[in-house]
């Protein structure tokens, strides 16, 4: 495997990505073996490879309404060319249409006309999310043929966002996102599975903040105490997808889904020691750092 990496010689900033792609992978084979038993499924991970995603999988999907400030260009990169997306599933998007506009499944909507040419608009994703609502459609579609199973996802992969370039963000970074669909999941399902996988990367003595994300409700921020700063680190966020996103998808009603994320960054730099994320992602990577730094299998026995 390590050969592969210097033969190879992938582009410098991959390396040490590629190396906590790696322990990542081994973690989240760890929980899978976990909880196979009780939900029967082990994690899959999600198709990543597309940068290039329709503002209609990344946000309109997600129930993120068309005039959500993160949706313009001061926080999103749009494309030029392509500008706009080919195809929609039409019948689908009349139902995400219907729910922004005037709600439905026990929701009163956001009240405010709905332009599909904002739908149709091409970006590079912001979130893996997007490919989560990818998925999760693709699921209920399946659904509908062949009843329903219950399903487990991860992605670890790039997600870029327009923001201030600083020690510790970059305008490009890696998302860690896990999601299980299933029926009668609850927000201590959701709990339970952070505390066992935060424990996995050497983080218990978690705190839960009530948080606000328009795909998830609730929503929680995830803390947990770091000895070392001797302060409490947020380690990522969470929620359960709201019925306005899984209804018009198509999913029996009481299938619900728990999902959280991170970055990948922010973990390699506080285990690592890397204090500027530019060390460890992008054209100034000291290779030689990578070639002498061990992987680090903190958690894995
Ligand atoms: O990774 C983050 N923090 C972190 C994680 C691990 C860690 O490990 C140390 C070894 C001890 C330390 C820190 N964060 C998420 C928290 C902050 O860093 C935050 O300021 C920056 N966040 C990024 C987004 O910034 C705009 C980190 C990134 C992030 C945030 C949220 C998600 C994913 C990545 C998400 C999500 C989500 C929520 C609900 C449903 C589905 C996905």
């Amino acid at each position: 495997m390590y050969e592969r990496l210097y033969k190879e010689n992938l582009p410098y900033d991959g390396v040490s990505i590629v190396f906590m792609e790696l322990l990542l992978f081994y973690l989240i084979l760890g929980i899978s073996h976990v909880n196979c038993s009780s939900l029967g499924c082990s994690f899959e991970e999600m198709p990543t490879n597309r940068y290039v995603e329709s503002s209609f999988w990344n946000f309109d999907a997600l129930f993120q309404p068309q005039q959500h400030p993160a949706r313009d260009s001061h926080d999103t990169f749009f494309l030029k060319t392509p500008s706009t997306t080919m195809q929609l599933p039409e019948d689908y998007v009349e139902r995400v249409k219907q729910v922004h506009e005037s709600g439905g499944y026990g929701s009163r909507g956001y009240n405010y006309e709905w332009k599909r040419e904002e739908a149709n608009k091409n970006l590079l994703r912001t979130h893996t999310t997007a490919i989560s609502s990818r998925m999760l459609y693709k699921l209920a579609q399946d659904t509908k043929q062949n009843g329903f199973t219950p399903k487990k996802y991860f992605s670890i992969d790039r997600v870029f966002r327009n923001e201030a370039v600083d020690r510790t963000h970059l305008a490009e970074f890696h998302q860690i996102e896990g999601l299980i669909c299933d029926r009668g999941l609850t927000l201590g399902h959701l709990i339970g599975v952070l505390e066992d996988f935060f424990k996995r990367l050497g983080m218990s003595n978690l705190r839960f903040k009530p948080a606000y994300n328009p795909y998830t409700e609730p929503s929680m921020e995830i803390f947990s105490y770091h000895e070392g700063f001797g302060k409490w680190v947020e380690i990522g966020n969470s929620g359960m997808f709201r019925p306005e996103m899984l209804q018009p998808m198509g999913f029996p009603e009481d299938v619900r889904v728990i999902a959280w994320g991170l970055s990948l960054e922010r973990p390699t730099m506080i285990l690592y020691g890397i204090d500027n994320i530019r060390d460890l992602f992008g054209h100034r990577v000291d290779l030689d750092l990578i070639k002498k730094s061990p992987l680090c299998l903190i958690g894995i026995k």
